[in-house]
C-alpha cells in the first residue's frame, strides 16, 4: 500500500529538476534570499532528499535480509502465547471513571481534561462515554505529531445514527472552513475518514472507507511519517478497510501549537453528538496489522502463534510484519535514520 515515491526523488536530482515542489520546497527554482546561501540551501535540501532516499532503500533491504533472523526469531517464541505488549503507547483511556476534571490515563501520563458534561453509558468494556456534539475531551501534552512522525490511535466508537459529518477525534487550529491545519478523523455518513492537513484541499491528504460503520466498531488509524496517503491504514474491527484517496497532497506541516487534541467536540463544527467512545490509545509508532487485532480483542496473534511451525502463508506474513516492526533491529535501525533525515527536511522546510 506504501507509495514507491523513492524512484520519482531520484530521478529528479538538484542537478536536473527544472522546478520540484516536494516537501513545502522547491529544489532547482529561483527562491528568496533569506540571508543565507540560496545554492547551500538547495544543496542542503538536495542532499537530504538523497539521505531520505537512501533511508527507504536500507529500510526496504533490511526487510529483504531478515528472513532468517525471523526463522530464528520464530522458533524462540514459547508455545501458549502471552498477547504482546504494545510498544509506544504513550496514553489509553477506558472512560470508566469520570469527575469534573477527567478521567484517567491508565498508562500513567497525562490525564484526560473535562470539556462540558460528558456522560458515561454502558460501554464496549466497562464504562464508555457519549458526547452531546459540544462537550468531550482535550488530552494536554499528547500526540502533539508532526507530518515526520508514524502514530497511531485506536478506539471503540459507536455513532447514534449517521449525520453529514461528526468530528470524533482532532488536533487542529481550527475548522475545516477556516483555515485548519492539523489531524482529524470524522465519520462522514457512516464512512470513517483521517486526514493531515496544512491547508485543504491545495496541502492536504485524507482518505476515507469505502465501507460504512454501525453500532460499536473498532476504529485504528495508522500513519508511518511518509506524508504520503499511502502510508495511511484505517483498520474496522481488526481489518484492513478499503480506502478512497480523496486527497494526497500533504506538502507542509500539520502542527498547531495552540490547541491539544480533542475527542467529540470542535467548535464551530459538527462535534460527535450522541455518538460514545471506549479504551481510546495513542501510540508513537506505526502498529503492525497484527497488532491493530490485538487491539480490536481478536485472536490472530494467539492462533499465527500456535500455527507454527506449518503456519498459513497470510499468518507467516502478519508475524513477519510485526517482528520487522518490533524486532528486527535493522528494520528498527533504518527506521529511525528515515525518520531524523524526513524530520531534517521538514525542519529545513520551515515548518
Ligand atoms: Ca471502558
Amino acid at each position: 500500500m506504501k507509495h514507491a515515491f523513492a524512484s520519482t526523488l531520484f530521478a529528479l536530482s538538484a542537478a536536473t529538476a527544472d522546478v520540484m515542489a516536494i516537501d513545502g520546497i522547491s529544489i532547482g527554482q529561483p527562491r528568496e534570499h533569506r540571508g543565507g546561501s540560496c545554492d547551500g540551501q538547495d544543496r542542503k535540501l538536495a542532499e537530504l532528499h538523497t539521505r531520505i532516499i537512501a533511508a527507504e532503500q536500507q529500510l526496504s533491504e533490511a526487510r529483504k535480509s531478515a528472513t532468517a533472523d525471523f526463522d530464528a526469531w520464530l522458533d524462540k517464541l514459547p508455545e501458549g502465547p502471552q498477547l504482546p505488549s504494545l510498544d509506544g503507547e504513550t496514553a489509553r483511556f477506558h472512560f470508566d471513571t469520570l469527575d469534573r476534571n477527567g478521567t484517567p490515563n491508565s498508562v500513567g501520563g497525562n490525564p484526560a481534561k473535562t470539556v462540558g458534561t460528558p456522560v458515561l453509558v454502558d460501554g464496549k468494556e466497562g464504562r464508555a462515554v457519549e458526547f452531546n456534539g459540544g462537550d468531550g475531551f482535550t488530552f494536554p501534552g499528547l500526540a502533539h505529531f508532526t507530518r515526520s512522525d508514524a502514530f497511531s490511535f485506536a478506539l471503540w466508537l459507536r455513532q447514534a445514527r449517521p449525520t453529514p459529518r461528526a468530528v470524533v477525534l482532532h488536533r487542529s487550529r481550527a475548522h475545516a472552513g477556516g483555515g485548519i491545519r492539523g489531524y482529524e478523523l470524522l465519520i462522514e455518513e457512516g464512512h470513517v475518514s483521517f486526514g493531515l492537513h496544512h491547508l485543504p484541499p491545495a496541502d492536504s491528504l485524507k482518505v476515507v472507507t469505502r465501507e460504512k460503520v454501525s453500532g460499536w466498531t473498532h476504529v485504528a488509524v495508522t500513519y508511518d511519517g511518509s506524508s504520503r496517503a499511502g502510508g495511511l491504514c484505517i483498520y474496522l474491527n481488526g481489518r484492513a478497510a478499503k480506502l478512497e484517496i480523496i486527497r494526497d497532497t500533504l506538502r507542509n506541516d500539520i502542527t498547531c501549537s495552540e490547541h491539544d487534541l480533542a475527542i467529540g467536540h470542535r467548535s464551530p463544527d459538527a462535534g460527535f453528538k450522541g455518538g460514545s467512545a471506549d479504551d481510546f490509545r495513542i501510540f508513537t509508532r506505526e502498529l503492525s496489522a497484527l497488532e491493530v487485532t490485538v487491539a480490536a480483542g481478536l485472536d490472530d496473534y494467539t492462533t499465527a502463534v500456535q500455527s507454527i511451525p506449518t503456519p498459513t502463508p497470510a499468518q507467516r506474513k502478519a508475524l513477519f510484519d510485526f517482528y520487522i516492526a518490533t524486532a528486527h533491529q535493522p528494520s528498527l535501525d533504518a527506521r529511525k535514520a528515515l525518520h531524523a533525515a524526513r524530520d531534517e527536511l521538514r525542519k529545513l522546510a520551515g515548518n
